[in-house]
């Protein structure tokens, strides 16, 4: 099973550029910036979530330079690639570094340029009315003669960490609209859950709705009942993790047939559930409810998608047809164009010939 989920196309959806970082790129950093004492933290597998975002607080002292974030995007595409993931959806938060002359705009440019710098797999991140799409006009069998380059969809959400002003989360919103035409989609709304008010971002998102921006938003990675119903309210596109929903939340959830994007391993390493097998994944997909499986953060939990997807089979006991049908269903979900999903269907179409002659 583990093979054929590396051989499975696959579609991410949650996946934070520095939580992607490769442990060996990480190391390196540090080890240039003289700080030799962290081998044990990085490479440490069990993470408390609030040892999560101190190590976040670490890696971004190491990754936020222009040159590192092209290097780090570079590296992170191709990782996704080479496990046949076909669309990503790469999240991150564009951050302002004075020391270095960045601003949410340079970084998120360096971002775009580690895109545009890779040339061991072909990559598509711009919408299919720039000429510079890759993938938008070829037909189905993209992943698989071992002879040629790996082929991937990229498309861009930017992140608003909740420690952040109602004015920074405006400014990362209208940023996403100026970028709409490199191949930015959407926003998320992260960072620790036990950080800041859900009414300080609300009035970005609500400009992001109005704007017709795509939402997503972290929901419910800890107990709050209040917040959990008020983002529910809000009616974003999709939401991540949703741990900690009560009975009533269920209720609405399914009612409204908002998207979640399932995150097995960051959940259990973060003790949001004590075994893979009482994660809420199941009732979801049993009650034929929108899912997609995702890595959150492949350097920090020691993952990948294929991974994932083998987990889900193995603890839930899915056969081929469903882990590919898991896989399949996932394309409704993403935030790119028609013309993606259509292209996106025909990869998989040219799959099933495949795995299921
Ligand atoms: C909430 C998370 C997260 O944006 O610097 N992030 N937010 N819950 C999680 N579960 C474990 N994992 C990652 O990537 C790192 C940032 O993504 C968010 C946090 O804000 C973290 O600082 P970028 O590329």
């Amino acid at each position: 099973m583990l093979e054929l989920c590396r051989e499975l196309p696959k579609i991410e959806l949650h996946a934070h550029l520095n939580g992607c970082v490769r442990d060996s790129t990480l190391l390196e950093l540090a080890k240039l910036l003289g700080a030799t004492d962290v081998e044990d933290v990085i490479l440490k597998k069990g993470r408390s979530l609030k040892e999560c975002f101190q190590l976040f607080d670490l890696y971004h002292i190491l990754t936020t330079d222009h040159a590192i974030l092209t290097r780090i995007t570079q590296e992170v595409i191709e990782d996704f690639a080479s496990e046949n993931v076909v669309y990503l959806e790469l999240r991150t938060t564009p951050k302002k570094n004075e020391a270095k002359g960045m601003t949410k705009r340079s970084y998120m440019e360096a971002v775009i340029d580690g895109l545009r710098a890779i040339d061991t797999v072909e990559v598509a991140f711009l919408p299919a009315a720039n000429s510079e799409n890759l993938i938008g006009s070829l037909p189905n069998d993209i992943t698989h003669n071992e002879t040629q380059r790996k082929k991937i969809f990229v498309r861009l959400l930017l992140s608003i960490d909740r420690r952040e002003t109602t004015a920074a989360a405006m400014e990362t919103v209208n940023l996403a609209l100026e970028m709409k035409d490199m191949g930015v989609v959407g926003i998320d709304l992260s960072g620790n859950p036990e950080v800041g008010e859900w009414q300080t971002f609300l009035p970005a998102l609500q400009h992001a709705k109005e704007k017709g921006l795509p939402v997503t938003l972290h929901c419910g990675e800890v107990p709050n009942n209040k917040e959990i119903h008020s983002m529910l309210d809000f009616y974003p596109q999709r939401i991540g993790h949703a741990c900690y929903l009560e009975e009533e939340h269920w209720k609405k959830l399914k009612a409204s047939k908002i998207p979640v994007e399932i995150c097995l391993t960051s959940n259990y390493r973060t003790e949001r559930i004590s075994t893979i097998k009482e994660h809420h994944f199941a009732d979801l997909y049993n009650a034929n409810h929108p899912v997609s499986l995702c890595t959150d953060d492949v350097g920090l939990f020691s993952t990948d998608l294929t991974k994932e997807y083998d987990l889900a089979a193995s603890t839930f006991g899915f056969n081929k047809e469903e882990v590919f049908q898991l896989s399949r269903n996932v394309i409704k979900f993403v935030f790119a164009d028609d013309d993606v999903k259509r292209t996106l269907a025909a990869i998989y179409d040219a799959a099933e010939k495949r795995f299921m002659p």
